[in-house]
């Protein structure tokens, strides 16, 4: 692979094209300086990637969910933002005119930093299929810790790069036992139907899915589901379905017909860059720099809080090294990324007023993943949407939620597919390792055994009423259960525990945590719709209080 030839969206691309600051930006930028910092005068940011030196209002690490909201909200208050964002912009096509690699050809573009795939299904008919690739900044980074492997989406749109779509929120008799401390009656009146609207969720329509050879693997799945006794609920999405029925149609490219989805979809799916950055950039007060690192936040001398961010190219490497400050600072990194920085700025000194629960409460969302073989007569179809529509709901008998996931390979598997989430009890702490100068996670590899049990009462049961048996030919050679890997890290810098019960970090005012490190560990369902809501309820509330 050429890598000149490769799309480098990086500090020179999109900011300098398509982000403009605001007339008036200076009122909402002064209100903010008189708060935290000593008063300063903010010039107005110029277009293109943050500058070395800048002194900003308010500065968001990570470009996903949280931080996607956050920059908007504020941008909406009237306050210039300023994003950085470790991953690419995404807007680029490569070689071959897209965008995005298929989830059956990953190339350069699918993943982070690797010379080799680490694909989530290792395994095919019980061959390995990873494949050599070069490095480069790609769009799924699968981040090792001992014990397990984390999923995430790299690039301007975080997480909403690579992801399902499955855009579900949880049952209201569930919420109090996710977010203790937020009162449910203000999520479910106010803050999931804001995050649903932002977000661009809708539901499938019911009549065309009936038919649609597309959903042929989910019609059988909720066959086996109901002969088992096992409710059957449909999930929305953020899945645009009149496109799809053109995808069908055959009057547009496909993309989740093509089986798009894990290394990016080329259309058809409402990510952030289509439905919240599209926003962002309207209000023209956000200025996004990707290809940027935050590594570290410390109080400024004269008030504020410097931060210093490591410019990289497309392999990875550092090409310059920029430090700003800014009045206030929202981390929204991720659980990973966020957890990560907030352990390692305590550990190292730059942050040490930073409390003892800051790095705790992670878990996985009891993630597991399993196939199942059926019979001849149960054919899935070749033709696979890449986007989920339904699972399988034996939350309160058994602990899990399995999502009737797709195996979008292009042959006929007569598998069927699930990611199921369970109600585990476990939850990991982050820890600062001065050795190796890395953030470590006590993550136990048995632990999975608790959501392989719970999985079990839903797919034992089926097995036993269908006459049919495990696949054991995905993960490996004879391995039943993808049990190494998370899609949902959440916790880090637990609500209303590392936080107050809006995300303000304890010890340091003007530091805020807005992702899914707030949530500890578990959301009994996929888990964006409720990172979105969260960030919803709490940037309203520092913005009337802080600001
Ligand atoms: P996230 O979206 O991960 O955004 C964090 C951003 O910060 C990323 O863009 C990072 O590159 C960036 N970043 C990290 N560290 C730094 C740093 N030091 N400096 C600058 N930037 C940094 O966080 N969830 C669902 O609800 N439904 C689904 O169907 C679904 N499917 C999934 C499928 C896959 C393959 C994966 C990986 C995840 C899936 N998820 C799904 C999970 C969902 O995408 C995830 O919970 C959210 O994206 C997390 O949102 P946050 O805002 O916490």
């Amino acid at each position: 692979m050429r890598e000149t030839a490769l799309p480098d969206s990086g500090s020179t691309g999109v900011s300098r094209r398509r982000f403009v600051v605001g007339a008036g930006a200076a009122v909402g930028a002064a209100a903010i300086a008189s708060h935290v910092a000593a008063p300063r005068a903010y010039a107005a940011p110029a277009a293109g990637p943050i500058a070395n030196g800048a002194q900003v209002p308010a500065l968001v690490i990570g470009t996903g969910y949280g931080g996607s909201v956050t920059a908007l909200r504020l941008a909406q208050a009237g306050i210039d933002v300023h994003m950085i964002e470790m991953g690419m912009a995404w807007d680029t096509p490569g070689s071959d005119g897209k965008i995005f690699a298929n989830t059956t050809t990953p190339d350069h573009r699918s993943f982070w930093l690797r010379t080799r795939t680490k694909q989530p299904l290792s395994n095919f008919l019980g061959f390995p299929i990873d494949k050599n690739i070069p490095k480069y900044t790609g769009i799924l980074d699968a981040e090792e810790f001992a014990g397990i492997m984390v999923y995430q989406g790299r690039g301007v749109g975080g997480g909403s790069l690579v992801n399902g779509g499955m855009a579900v929120t949880p049952k209201r008799a569930n919420f109090a036992g996710i977010l203790p401390s937020v009162n449910a009656d203000e999520m479910y009146s106010t803050y999931y139907p804001r995050a649903n609207a932002g977000l661009g969720v809708t539901s499938v329509d019911q009549r065309w899915w009936e038919n649609a050879p597309c959903y042929q693997y989910a019609r059988v799945g909720r066959k086996h589901a109901e002969r088992s006794g096992f409710p059957f609920v449909f999930v929305p999405n953020v899945y645009d379905w009149d496109y799809m029925k053109a995808e069908e149609a055959g009057t547009v490219p496909k993309s989740a017909l093509a089986g798009e989805v894990i290394y990016g979809n080329n259309a058809g799916k409402k990510s952030l860059q289509k439905t919240y950055i599209a926003q962002i950039k309207a209000t023209g007060r956000v200025t996004i720099t990707p290809l940027h690192k935050v590594t570290s936040v410390a109080p400024a001398a004269g008030g504020g809080y410097t931060v210093t961010i490591d410019e990289i190219n497309t392999t990875g490497d550092t090409v310059a090294t920029k430090q700003v400050t800014a009045a206030r600072v929202f981390f929204a990194a991720g659980s990973v990324g966020t957890s990560k920085l907030l352990v390692k700025l305590k550990a190292t000194g730059a942050l040490p007023n930073l409390n003892n629960e800051v790095g705790k409460g992670w878990g996985d969302n009891g993630n597991v993943m399993c196939g199942r073989a059926n019979h001849m007569w149960d054919a899935t179809g070749k033709l696979q949407s890449s986007m989920p529509t339904a699972g399988i709901d034996n939350w309160d008998a058994g602990g899990a939620f399995a999502e009737v996931a797709p195996l979008p390979t292009g042959i006929e598997t007569y598998a069927s597919f699930y990611l199921s989430i369970t109600n585990t009890p476990h939850r990991a702490e982050f820890s600062w390792n001065a050795a190796t100068g890395k953030v470590d996670l006590s993550w136990q590899a048995a632990w999975k055994q608790t959501s392989i049990d719970m999985a079990k009462t839903i797919f034992d049961k089926i097995n036993r009423k269908e006459g049919t048996i495990y696949r054991t030919d995905l993960f490996g050679t004879y391995k039943i259960w993808g049990d190494h890997l998370t899609y949902h890290p959440l916790g880090g810098a637990v609500l209303n525990k590392a936080t107050d019960n809006y995300g303000r970090l304890h010890g340091y005012p003007g530091l805020y945590v807005m992702d899914g490190s707030l949530i500890p560990g578990n959301v009994t369902v996929n888990p964006f719709v409720t990172i979105t809501a969260l960030a919803e309820r709490n940037i309203e509330n520092i913005i009337a209080n802080d600001l």
